[in-house]
């Protein structure tokens, strides 16, 4: 995928200032351009022939609801500012110009998101509002047999991957029954979903204009002060014992620990803090704190999880739990400015619809009841936190859960700091595209297989890994 820093800056610079105004000026926002003459169903063009046919190309297309305009105006100018033309639209416009289209919101939202890649030329897709606000996709690829029987879990790539392999519209439904991702039986209902994202996705899961407002700040102040901060420099990681020896023979070693030494290898510029079980630096949620605090450019957990906490294991004990972050004590993070991009190996932190959402069969054990989830509290809290947050809206898979021993979060995490530390994709979709791209080149699905097994298990690790944040954020912010 292209990168912004690649775009030819200064034409752009020109007419910032131009559609600045006219924006602010325009009391509703009038996406109709060429959308509204072109077909969904046609097939993808390519970029020169994007350069021909629209009146514009945007690269960040931010879809809210109407109630959100005003909050996330400064943000569209600011976008500008920086060199990525931005396109704001509504979600009434989105259903209002893909009226034949779709099934249904989400399937629209995706119809529009194909539309405005192929006229505009977008790269990046911005959704703004929570599950109740901006639709969600469930996907059903089940658990099942797994003791914990998940039938279905919020996909994010839903939206990122708009084509198939043949470059056709990839409704994710090749039944064509209403249910997406289908992958009950001995082989996929739904099989040979190409899941390569085509554009970046990511989410800002506000509950009202309060949480726009906030964003919208944390994301301007961060891509105009990051950049030559010291305290970026740093990335903390923190893990344990994830599966105790005790448990399982084959459960050697302290895996988490050992996951945070591949991300450091990837990230071999930056002065690592480790907070490890086995060293004694993780004892609590003091340590994290302190080590947030600090400030650091990226933060990775790996160890266990539900939408409220993130915890693990001292090595090889299984009874003892070390809680290092909950939605209750981030409140007590004050590492303001400092916002680290945090990645989190574990189950269901970025599960944000819970709150009378997908409520599980037992909602004080799956921690469901709670009115915002880890992912989604440390992102948009104020006064510190962090800029963005990528996990798994469901049970994170590891390759503890495989038959080959090897993959899912093991292989997908490490691969997000490849993407930035080695390859230097530096804006935050593209690292996140990139690396669900790896991981399918490295583990290629074969839909011809049993739900819950291998296969499904390679799918279901990047279906569920959701970018909540801004996917044109450019990580360490820009120089001027
Ligand atoms: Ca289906
Ligand atoms: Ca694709
Ligand atoms: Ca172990």
């Amino acid at each position: 995928m292209k990168k912004i820093s690649e775009k030819v800056f200064n034409k752009k610079m020109m007419i910032i200032t131009i559609i600045c105004v006219a924006f602010l000026l325009t009391p509703t926002i009038n996406a109709k351009l060429s959308l509204s003459t072109v077909s969904a169903s046609t097939s993808r063009t390519s970029v020169d022939e994007v350069a021909t046919v629209g009146d514009s190309i945007y690269d960040l297309l931010i879809v809210a609801p109407s109630c959100f305009v005003d909050e996330l105006r400064p943000l569209v100018c600011h976008k500008y500012q920086v060199g990525v033309s931005t396109r704001l639209v509504t979600l009434c416009e989105v259903y209002d110009q893909m009226y034949w289209h779709g099934r249904d919101g989400a399937e629209k939202i995706k119809y529009y998101i194909k539309t405005a890649m192929d006229e505009w030329g977008i790269q990046y897709v911005l959704l703004v509002g929570n599950y109740r606000l901006m639709p969600v996709r469930y996907c059903y690829n089940a658990d099942v047999g797994s003791g914990y029987e998940e039938p279905c879990f919020i996909s994010e790539l839903y939206y990122a991957d708009i084509y198939d392999g043949c470059g056709e519209f990839s409704s994710w439904d090749a039944n064509n029954n209403g249910i997406y991702g289908e992958w009950f039986g001995n082989v996929s209902e739904d099989p040979d979903i190409d899941l390569y994202p085509d554009v970046s996705v990511g989410r800002l899961a506000c509950r009202n204009g309060f949480e726009v407002r906030t964003m919208v700040k944390k994301i301007i102040r961060y891509e105009t002060s990051t950049y030559g901060s010291e305290w970026f420099n740093k990335i903390t990681v923190i893990a344990g014992d994830t599966y105790p020896e005790s448990l399982n023979e084959n459960w050697t070693g302290y895996e988490g620990e050992e996951n945070t030494l591949r991300v450091l290898e990837n990230m071999s510029g930056f002065e690592p803090v480790k907070l490890w079980t086995s060293d004694g630096t993780l004892t609590g949620t003091r340590d994290v704190l302190r080590a947030i605090n600090n400030g650091c450019g990226f933060l990775y957990f790996d160890g266990h999880a539900n939408p409220y906490r993130w915890s693990t294991h001292p090595p090889n004990d299984a009874d003892t739990w070390i809680e290092g972050l909950s939605v209750l004590s981030m409140t007590r993070l004050r590492n303001r400015e400092k916002l680290p991009v945090c990645v989190v190996g574990g189950c269901h932190n970025l599960q944000f619809d819970v709150h009378f959402g997908k409520l599980q069969d037992d909602p004080w054990y799956y921690y469901t009841f709670i009115p915002e989830c880890w992912g989604w509290k440390l992102t948009r809290k104020i006064g510190g936190g962090s800029i963005a947050t990528i996990g798994c809206s469901g049970l994170g898979m590891t390759k503890e859960d495989k038959e080959s021993f090897s993959g899912a979060g093991d292989y997908l995490e490490p691969t997000f700091f490849k993407q930035y530390g080695v390859n230097g994709i530096d804006v935050l979709g593209d690292t996140w595209a990139a690396t669900i791209s790896d991981y399918l080149d490295t583990y290629p699905i074969d839909w011809n297989t049993p739900a819950a097994w291998d296969y499904a298990i390679d799918a279901k690790s990047v279906q569920q890994w959701v970018l909540l944040g801004d996917p044109s954020l450019k990580i360490g912010g820009y120089s001027q």
